[in-house]
């Protein structure tokens, strides 16, 4: 039973994998009175939203998960190398259980707006219910990729048959049996949806804007002796994962693609993509994100593999990515994606050869001045990115100053923890953090133990305010950008650089940094050291 006190030492909001571990590490290991509200009816944040057919989890099973209950590393048996989205949410659930979480999570409850009060030092925070409740602290667990991109594709609420969004899919899936299918998008959600829907559906026609470089999942029961192992193994996999380069355990080789010969190249990629995953694009050449000529090689072996999966040249053609270099998109994890293109039930509709979608009509989508006719249409079309979920939270900080406007042109972050001129506000992978650019779980951990260890030392100091200087906030930006403007990404059309949602300014939402999560993590180590510098503590 949530506790009906309306004044709290801290306000998290979500309760995915960031919120649940925020409410464990502030409540059981500091004490603080703690209050979750979560827009769900239960946990899971990410895992509770999408369940489209084919979710599940990109990275291995066995670092994708927390790492501060040891037990549960021994107890908990993953079915499969990468789980599906009921699997991961069975976990989430068994941890709240096991935690006694729920008790102070707010469920079916949205946070409207938040109010820094500079009077008391305290957020007002209110809920679309009318609740309204103080926090000395406010934490936003809100997720990276939680905000819907619905495009406003003209005509779909005339659109007589049903449509879904693959991240809010109806409780209980969606029968295709016999039926007429669309799916716009061909993003990482459309990569594991479109072989599964292709099973069921009459017809399935793909509408493409831009075609990504899928790498094998090469998803399965895993070895048992090798689980085993890693169990045994679990304190240095932990060690290793959170000072990786991305939180997994993978490193880049330490050789240009470049000095390489063809046939060392070959035998290399051979090896990573037999193994399956995202070694391909981690373990790969350290230089593949760097020059273009290395990520040619790449591209152009990617594309040969294309070519032989998908029997009709000229939609092998379509799906062979031209626009963009390799890795400057979210790589998506494939199960047969390539094959089901071979399918005669499967059309392909392209932007660039075949017209782009022009409009929903009555019975389908008209693209490229033809009109095709379905039963449901899946909108496979991602996410604002990073900032959509935080801007739909209404924050004001000192003076009135709103997220909204202070992030009018791109967000403006302190290492992607806390924003200044918002005193005592902390985002868990926020932007310009590592976040999805690392294993998901290692950031989360990350970003959790640093807020709770900031929070115990203000108390410890009898302070009450913790805020981000703004010249510490304008050199992390810069640094942010430099990093990542000596990379290829800015090259990519992706969601990373805010470049899926029309008028959003264009800015790289992650931080890339040049050590990756483990570096990250070294330099928030060595900022708290240092009495936490660029933060103002009062
Ligand atoms: O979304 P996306 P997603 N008209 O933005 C197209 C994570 N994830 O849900 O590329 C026509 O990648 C858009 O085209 P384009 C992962 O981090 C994780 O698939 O912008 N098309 C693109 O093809 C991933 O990156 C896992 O040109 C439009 C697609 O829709 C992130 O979530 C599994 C359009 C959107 O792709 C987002 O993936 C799945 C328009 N107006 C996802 N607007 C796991 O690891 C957009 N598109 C479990």
């Amino acid at each position: 039973m949530v506790s009906a006190s309306a004044d709290f030492d801290a306000v998290v909001i979500g309760a995915g994998f960031s919120g649940i571990y925020m409410l464990k590490a502030l409540r059981d290991r500091l004490g603080l009175k703690v209050r979750v509200y979560e827009a769900g009816e239960t946990v899971g944040g990410t895992w509770y939203w999408n369940r489209y057919p084919g979710a599940r989890c990109d990275s291995e099973a066995y670092v994708y998960c927390f790492t501060w209950d040891k037990e549960l590393l021994q107890e908990w048996e993953w079915s499969e190398r990468y789980p599906e989205q009921p699997e991961i949410l069975r976990y989430l659930e068994h941890v709240a259980a096991r935690h006694d979480l729920k008790r102070d999570i707010c469920f079916n409850t949205r946070v409207n707006s938040a109010q820094f009060d500079e009077a008391s030092g305290r957020w007002k925070i209110r809920t679309a219910s009318g609740d309204e409740v103080t926090g000395r602290f406010l934490i936003t667990a809100v997720g990276t990729l939680s905000d819907t991109n619905l495009p406003s594709f003209q005509g779909l609420e005339r659109f007589r048959g049903k449509w879904y969004h693959t991240s809010r899919f109806p409780r209980g899936g969606v029968d295709f049996t016999a039926k007429r299918v669309a799916v716009v998008g061909t993003g990482a959600s459309a990569v594991q949806a479109i072989p599964e829907i292709a099973q069921q559906a009459k017809q399935l026609t793909v509408f493409q804007r831009t075609p990504n470089y899928c790498l094998p999942a090469r998803n399965g029961k895993v070895d048992p002796e090798r689980v085993a192992a890693r169990k045994a193994d679990y304190d240095a996999i932990i060690e290793r994962t959170r000072n990786s380069f991305a939180g997994f355990e993978l490193a880049r080789m330490a050789k240009s693609a470049l000095e390489a010969t063809p046939e060392e190249r070959e035998r290399e990629f051979e090896r990573m993509w037999d193994i399956g995953g995202f070694i391909f694009g981690l373990g790969n050449y350290q230089d593949v994100l760097l020059s273009r000529e290395a990520n040619k090689i790449v591209a152009d072996y990617l594309g040969d593999k294309i070519r032989r999966a998908v029997k009709d040249p000229v939609v092998a053609e379509k799906l062979v990515p031209k626009k963009h270099p390799f890795g400057t998109k979210r790589t998506p994890l494939d199960t047969n994606y390539y094959e089901t293109f071979n399918k005669d039930s499967v059309l392909l509709v392209d932007a660039d050869t075949d017209g782009p979608v022009e409009e929903i009509t009555e019975r389908g989508i008209r693209a490229g001045g033809k009109e095709y006719e379905f039963d449901i249409i899946v909108l496979a079309t991602g996410f604002d990115a990073f900032t959509g979920s935080l801007k739909a939270l209404n924050i004001e900080g000192s003076a009135g100053l709103a997220m909204n406007d202070a992030w009018a042109d791109g967000p403006r972050t302190y290492l992607g923890l806390a924003v200044a001129g918002f005193p005592n506000l902390f985002t868990i992978t926020g932007p310009q953090s590592p976040s999805v650019l690392a294993n998901m779980p290692v950031a989360i951990e990350q970003h959790v133990e640093w807020i709770a260890d900031c929070i115990a030392h203000m108390r410890e100091h009898g302070l009450t305010t913790v805020e981000a200087v703004p010249t510490a906030q304008d050199d992390w930006v810069a640094h942010v950008n430099e990093v990542v403007g000596g990379t290829l990404l800015p090259l990519g059309n992706s969601w990373w650089m805010s470049a899926n949602i029309p008028g959003k300014p264009r800015a790289f939402l992650p931080y890339l940094g040049p050590e990756g999560i483990g570096g990250y993590r070294r330099r928030c180590a060595e900022i708290a050291a240092k009495g936490y510098e660029g933060f103002i503590l009062a």
